[in-house]
Formats: structure tokens, sequence, C-alpha cells
């Protein structure tokens, strides 16, 4: 692992929002007076009624119960819009850049603010209702960010889903919070290539109580439309105001729900509210990027994941911030996209994750030099660790030495990021996320939950609550606290591992549950499982991660076989179709391994860590076998391992 230091460059630290002292000195004040610091900086967003209560939570797991600023009164959208129309109507509040180079378009914040009341008013003619659940499978166009604002206008809680989930995914998610309304679009473009939204919302919602489809027109693409159900978006739109009141929400009301994979059972609804999120949201945007009014900022993650939710529309919409909408991928048209976007719209802050950095790194210098990238200032990652190969070239090649990266590690569940840089305050080591945010405690305890000091290795657990924090699984309290608070009494559990070095600083080594992580997207191993087994020719599945050049992890699949199927490579494609079709393009499985035998315990368990061992190509290392039910097992599947080196 590597220790070079990179101090803060000195151009940064002139004009840095916070340099290490202030850095110090309001972690200190945030974590020994919570109260003050939060009530303080709580007031950074606008309350209708302002907020006497600060902090009020319990991690006990006999009642763990999360509250911030409970007795205040605000709404997200007037915060995103409304407060910025009189200051800074004309300035870009999103640019979007189309899939196609030659397609991008601005809107200013008075425009956002036509578009949002317009789609609050459609929403309301399609009968949504404070409290209601709305989900949102929209590609990466403007319509996601009026959407999501237009429901927190209302009160309305929406639920978006990643346009890359199969229709049983979305069925999925539409009935597991039971969602009246769907918003989606004609088609999405990705890489000049059609995803047929509106058709895979039609099988999705074939047999669930959806009332209304409401499509936003993308493509032109041929669609079906079926009456009293479906409504074309723009049509509606003529038809209504632009003026829709902003409805008074209580601190704790939901804001969103946004489901994710665990390492078991099917996703959770991890539920965010309204007053703690945007604080948190909006502080973390702000500093983290050491954010400058009027600077151009660009998040590349999809609306679809909670980098979107936090770091493209909430946080810098909070902030009065420009914030760069991306409709396409990183290698489309060439991998140079990235950089010319950046030159185009001449980006400040830059923050994507180490699978793109790593696939763009492999495509070549060439790609990059014909960009300037010299209005770059500050760089980020999220998503899964980065090796420091890929931040070097990061550093190197896209910040040219004098940009700071901050590697932000977060979760679904924080809201927003916990342990980062700040580029004006924090020294950089590659491949460490460093030090925690203002009010974040984290902790690395041993396997009975003991607290370990100084320079070590454990699992990582946060011990108390910060604003943006999820408050519960949607419909289900007892599963957020059985995940997160019954590992180790009184703390939240993050599920990952992670190192502490002698100087404080944190470094993630990665999931210790049964959760991996492909190109910085969570799987649940169980889930994958789940869909293999209910193949007609799949008797049993095991699924692991190991070590991909691209992705981080890759999906490896130990499948045995029903008596008398034949292990073919045509199965193998047929498996992966299934898994694709039934999850999603993400869960596509990389590797898959016959097997005749999966190693058991005699009581019948899969020992999931020799199968990752053996995924990983460390044969040498399986630990104690002595408790194996069949040891004759492992031979064979040492013997057939795919993509041996
Ligand atoms: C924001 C987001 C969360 C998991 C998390 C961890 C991994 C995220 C990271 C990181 C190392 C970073 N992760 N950021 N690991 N360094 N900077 O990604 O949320 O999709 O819920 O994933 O991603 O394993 O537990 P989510």
């Amino acid at each position: 692992m590597s220790e070079t230091v990179y101090p803060v460059p000195a151009e940064i630290a002139a004009n840095a929002l916070i340099d290490n002292e202030k850095y110090l000195e309001m972690y200190q004040r945030s974590v020994s007076d919570p109260e003050g610091f939060w009530g303080e900086h709580g007031k950074r967003v606008d309350w209708i009624k302002p907020f006497t209560k600060v902090k009020n939570t319990s991690y006990d797991p006999h009642n763990v119960s999360i509250k911030w600023f409970e007795d205040g009164t605000l709404n997200v959208s007037a915060n995103c819009v409304d407060r910025h129309v009189a200051t800074r109507g004309d300035q870009p509040a999103i640019i979007w850049e189309g899939d196609d180079p030659s397609e991008h378009k601005v809107i200013t914040y008075k425009e956002l603010h036509h578009e949002v009341n317009k789609f609050a008013n459609v929403l309301h003619a399609c009968g949504v209702k404070k409290g209601d659940r709305v989900t949102i499978y929209l590609p990466m166009i403007p319509e996601a960010a009026y959407s999501m604002l237009a429901c927190a206008r209302i009160g309305a809680v929406h639920s978006i889903v990643f346009g890359g989930f199969s229709p049983d995914s979305l069925a999925q998610r539409i009935s597991g919070c039971d969602s009246k309304v769907v918003i989606t679009a004609d088609e999405g473009l990705r890489g000049g290539r059609k995803v047929p939204l509106k058709a895979n919302v039609d099988k999705a919602v074939a047999g669930l109580s959806v009332d209304k489809v409401v499509v936003v027109k993308r493509t032109g693409g041929d669609i079906a439309m079926k009456d009293g159900r479906d409504v074309w978006y723009h049509e509606e739109a003529d038809r209504v105001s632009d003026h829709c009141e902003p409805v008074e929400m209580n601190a704790e009301d939901p804001l969103f729900i946004l489901y994710t994979s665990g390492s078991t059972g099917q996703p959770k609804g991890v539920l965010h509210t309204t007053g703690g999120y945007l604080v948190y949201a909006s502080m973390t945007h702000q500093y983290v990027f050491d954010y400058h009014d009027g600077e151009i900022y660009w998040c590349t993650a999809d609306v679809g994941w909670v980098t979107g939710h936090s770091y493209i529309v909430y946080g810098p919409l909070a902030n009065g911030a420009t914030t760069l909408m991306f409709e396409g991928i990183p290698t489309y048209p060439s991998p140079s996209r990235f950089w010319d976007v950046c030159d185009k719209h001449k980006v400040n802050i830059f923050y994507t994750a180490p699978t793109a950095i790593r696939s763009l790194m492999g495509a070549g210098l060439e790609h990059v030099e014909k960009a300037s990238l010299d209005t770059l200032r500050v760089l980020g990652t999220v998503g899964e660790p980065i090796n420091p190969e890929a931040w070097n070239w990061y550093h190197d090649n896209i910040g040219k030495g004098r940009c700071p990266i901050v590697d932000t590690w977060w979760q679904t569940e924080t809201g927003g990021i916990l342990i980062t840089p700040l580029p004006g305050a924090t020294a950089l080591k590659p491949g460490s996320a460093t030090r925690p945010f203002f009010g974040v405690q984290p902790a690395l305890v041993d396997a009975e939950g003991k607290i370990l000091e100084g320079a070590t290795e454990g699992n990582l657990v946060l011990l108390d609550s910060w604003p943006g924090q999820m408050r519960t699984v949607y419909g289900d309290h007892e599963r957020f606290v059985q995940t997160y608070f019954s590992a180790y009494k009184g703390m939240y559990f993050s599920g990952d591992g992670c190192r502490r070095d002698e100087d404080g600083y944190y470094w993630i080594t990665g999931r210790v549950d049964d959760v991996i992580n492909v190109s910085g997207h969570r799987m649940g191993t169980a889930e994958v499982e789940s869909s293999l087994v209910a193949h007609p020719k799949v008797s049993e599945a095991a699924v692991v991660g190991y070590p991909h050049d691209l992705k981080g992890q890759g999906i490896y699949v130990y499948v045995t076989l029903m008596a008398g199927e034949e292990p073919t490579d045509e199965l193998k494609k047929e498996l992966r179709d299934w898994v694709r079709k039934d999850i999603g393009p993400i869960a596509s499985p990389d590797l898959i391994q016959f097997a005749p035998g999966l190693p058991k315990t005699r009581s019948g368990k899969i020992m999931r860590r020799i199968l990752r061992k053996i995924a990983e190509d460390s044969f040498e290392n399986l630990g104690d076998t002595s408790t194996l039910a069949d040891p004759a097992v492992v031979d064979d599947l040492i013997d057939n391992r795919q993509n041996k080196h």
C-alpha cells in the first residue's frame, strides 16, 4: 500500500473554505457539542418553522430511534429552487449534457422553478398526495431532477429505480413501497443504444395496482400507451399551471426511499427524511468539494444511486450550485468523452468512480491529451476502494498534479459523505479516505465488538448519529435494527472492513459481509443465488466476489446442476442471460463454474470462505477445512477454477 503523502497544494489552501486548523477545531466541537454544532449548521437551510430541538437519537438495540431537528418544518424543493430564484435566477442550475455530444441544454434557476412547479401540478393531477410514494424510472434527463423536486414540493416520497434494472426488479420495488404512480420515459439513450424503459414498465406493472404511468418523451420511439393509465408528461404539463405552493413538511417526514442490496433477502427500502438529510447533503457538498459560488460541478453518477440523489440533485441545488447532469457513458463516442465535457462546460469540480477511472486509464493517454482540463480544481471518487495506481493516474493525468482528490467513503444508508479529505485541510495518501467529516465518529471493532485503538484493522462502525443517517427500512423497522444495530451493541455497523494508520487515516478494505461491489454497485450474493436457483436446470448456486481489473470485484458463480443436465457453454450463456433478465445487467455473472458439489459443513452450510479463496486464486490459503462434509469437492473446485492464470 502506498504511503506517499501529498500536502494541500498552495493555490488550494489560499482560497479554501476550511484549512487544517479550522477542520480540527470544527471537528472537535462537532463531537464534543453536537447539539451546539448542528444547531448552528442546521440553519444553513431555510426553515418555515425553525427547530428548537436538535438531536434526539438512540442506538440502543431495544429502541433504535433517530430524529434530528424534529420540531422544525421546511420544504426541500423550496430550499433547492425557490430560495435561489431572487438572487441567482439567471444562473445555470443544471447543465444537461446529452448522450450525443451535439446535444446539451442549460436550465437556469428560474427555469428550474417553472419546470418543478409544472411537474408538481402534473403529479397532483395524477392524484398524488402528501405521503404517497412515487416510483421514478427515468434516464439521466433533466426531468429526473424535476420529478424528484416535484415530489418533494408536494410531500410525496420518491423511490428511484435505476434504469438498468429489469422489469422484475422494478416490479419488486414498485410493490415494495406501494407506489400508485410511476414516472418513466419512452426510451433511454446510453452510448448510442436505446433502453426500452416504457416497455419495461409495462411488464413490471402488469399485475400491480398502479393507477398512472407518466411518460416523458425522450427518443420518440414507438411505445404502447394504455388508455386511462398512461399519460404523456408534455400533454399533462400543458394543462396545468406553473404555480404550486411548496407543502410545509416536518423535518422527520420522509423525503425518499432508495432500495439497496444487503447480505440477506430482498433489497431494503432505505428511508431518508427531510430536514437532517438536506442539512447534511448540502453541508458535505459545500465543504468536501470546497464549492465556491459560480463553480461548475460535475458528478458522473446516475440519479438511480444515492450519489446522484445527494450530489447531483439535493446537495448542489440546496447550495445554489451549477450541477452538470450527463446522460451518457464514459466511453461514448470515445474514451475522451469525460475530458471533452470537462473542457466544453468548463468543469471545476469532477466527481466519479474508481471503475470509470480504471477503464479510462486502460484506454490510453492519447484520449486525455487532447483535452486541456485546465478549469479543473478538485477531483473526487466514490463507490469502492481506489487502488493507488488508479489514484496516481487520476492525480497526475487528469488533475495534472494540482488538483486534490477527495476519496469519499459513505453509503446509501448514510445519506452523505462520512469519511473524506477536505481539499484545503487534508494531506492526501493515495487509497485512503483519510479522516471523518464533522460530527462523524468512526471506530474499528473486533469480532466481539471491542473498540480497537491506534493503528489497527477491524470492522468499521459509527458511534453516534449524524443528521443524514437513514431512519428506518421502509415498512420494516425490525430489519433496520437487525441489519445495522445488532452486531455490535450501541453502534451502527457499516458492513465494511477498515484499517487505520498511525496518522489516524482510514483505509476502507471492502465489505466484510455477503455483499459484493461490482463497479461501485452493491450486489447481494443472496439475490444472485436466488435468481440462479429459480432456473429449472440449477440445483444449487453459490455466488462470491473475485478481484476484477476494471470492475473492482467480479461476480463468480458456482452452480450445481439438476441430475442429468449437461454442463455446456450454451448453458453458461443461458444462465448469464437469465440473471440479466431477472435482476438487470449489473448482476450478470462474470465467471460461471459448474461444480458437482459445493463445500459444506456437516450441518449443511455452504463454506463461502473456501469458495471465495478459490475464486480469488489463493488455493494455498484455504484455512481450516476439517469441518467439511466431503473434502474431495474442494479438489474438484480447484481443478476446474475458471479463468485460471
Ligand atoms: C456512496 C455509495 C456503499 C459501499 C460501502 C463501501 C463502498 C463507497 C467508498 C467505498 C471504499 C470509498 N464504498 N465509497 N469503499 N472507498 N470511497 O457508494 O453507496 O452504493 O450504498 O455503497 O460502497 O463498501 O459500504 P452504496
